[in-house]
């Protein structure tokens, strides 16, 4: 660009269409640019906050039977009317729809697979509170047997991505985009409806003094859980021989933005209050394209025992515990879990965090 500014558009021509690329990431960029269109007016939405007059509860339930506010409806719908039409996809997926949304047959299809948390943190919106879209890209695998079944062809590992990234709604809204080559951040310059790079190359410092977890839920986590979190907390006078700081946004976009600027670790791990211990976080849409974004920044996200990239979903809203962030600390976490499942952290583990506590509700599995 003449003023030396890069915007969205030129940054995916210069990495995706200019590029020798031994996979065809023919659309790809377009299909960005729609979900970018989709960011833009979702912002533009969320700016006129009570005045919008899109707050509260839509009064409905979604698959997960959370109550959908009027927003998650209205930007779910945005998504959707904003990525339809391109004949660059062959369905799509969110947290808002309970199965594969197919594209109409007034479109022609495409080989791409968008899977899409469009409002999340919405319990953020009526305290008028950081909020954030999350989305993933998979390219449909016509060798794949059951390549005609769109359903089957979203249950890919994570490190079959082909673009993931997240819109942040604070301040100033802001895009944070992977397609494989780093982890790179865009502002939207408001006035002109651009998406300038601001942020190239994000890195993660590996070591970090700073965790979010939802502390409220300590009595339902697992001892590796508890043990790090309780050694963080001893801070200085611990084991770990400094202060740590913690924070909690109740927006998983809100916290990852934070872990990718100044490092840190982000946990809603497996416990025992979420059905069949699986997690809060669903796969397709935030565990997977948020750990993309970390791996692709230097950091680490592990569901605790094993990469999260590497989780082959059998569900499309299934869920999955999330451990992410600073290399190191994510590293000490996998090893405390480790320990934990050798019955190798008897010397750390306090008799009041063991299977046998009063402080678990019933026996681990
Ligand atoms: P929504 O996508 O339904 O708004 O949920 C947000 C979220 O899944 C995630 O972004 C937060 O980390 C988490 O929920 C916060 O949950 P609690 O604060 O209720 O534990």
């Amino acid at each position: 660009m003449q003023d030396g500014r890069t915007t969205l558009s030129k940054f995916l021509i210069d990495t995706l269409d200019r590029q020798p690329s031994t996979v065809s990431t023919s659309g790809l960029s377009a299909l960005l640019v729609d979900v970018a269109a989709s960011i833009k007016t979702i912002s533009a939405a969320l700016t006129k906050g009570a005045l919008g007059g899109h707050y509260g509860s839509a009064h409905t339930v979604n698959t997960h039977g959370e109550e959908q506010k009027t927003l998650d409806i209205v930007t779910n719908d945005i998504f959707v009317q904003h990525c339809e039409w391109d004949g660059l996809l062959a369905g799509m997926v969110s947290e808002e729809m309970d199965d594969v949304y197919a594209i109409p047959a007034a479109y022609p299809r495409g080989d791409y697979l968008l899977a899409f948390d469009p409002l999340d943190g919405s319990s953020n919106i009526d305290i008028n509170g950081v909020v954030g879209s999350i989305f993933s890209v998979l390219r449909v695998n016509r060798d794949a047997p059951d390549a005609a079944s769109v359903d089957t062809a979203f249950l890919r590992a994570g490190h079959e991505q082909v673009a993931a990234g997240y819109a942040i709604y604070g301040p100033a809204t802001m895009l944070v985009l992977s397609v494989g080559n780093g982890t790179h951040g865009f502002t939207l310059e408001r006035d002109v409806g651009n998406f300038v790079l601001t942020h190239s190359d994000i890195r993660i410092p590996e070591d970090s003094g700073e965790f979010a977890i939802n502390a409220s839920n300590e009595r339902f986590w697992e001892p590796p859980v508890r043990r790090y979190v309780q050694e963080c907390k001893d801070g200085r006078s611990g084991c770990r021989a400094r202060d740590f700081n913690m924070r909690w946004i109740a927006s998983m976009v809100a916290e990852v933005h934070r872990i990718l600027m100044r490092g840190g670790v982000f946990m809603y791990p497996r416990d025992f209050k979420t059905p069949e211990m699986e997690g809060r976080l669903r796969l397709l849409y935030e565990a997977s394209p948020m750990s993309f974004l970390i791996e692709q920044a230097g950091g680490c996200a592990i569901t605790g025992r094993e990469r999260i990239l590497d989780v082959v979903p059998e569900r499309l809203h299934q869920r999955v515990p999330v451990i992410l962030g600073s290399k190191n600390e994510v590293v000490r976490i996998r090893r405390y879990h480790d320990e934990y499942d050798r019955g190798a952290d008897k010397p750390y583990t306090s008799p009041l965090f063991n299977e046998r506590s009063l402080f678990l509700p019933e026996a681990p599995v």
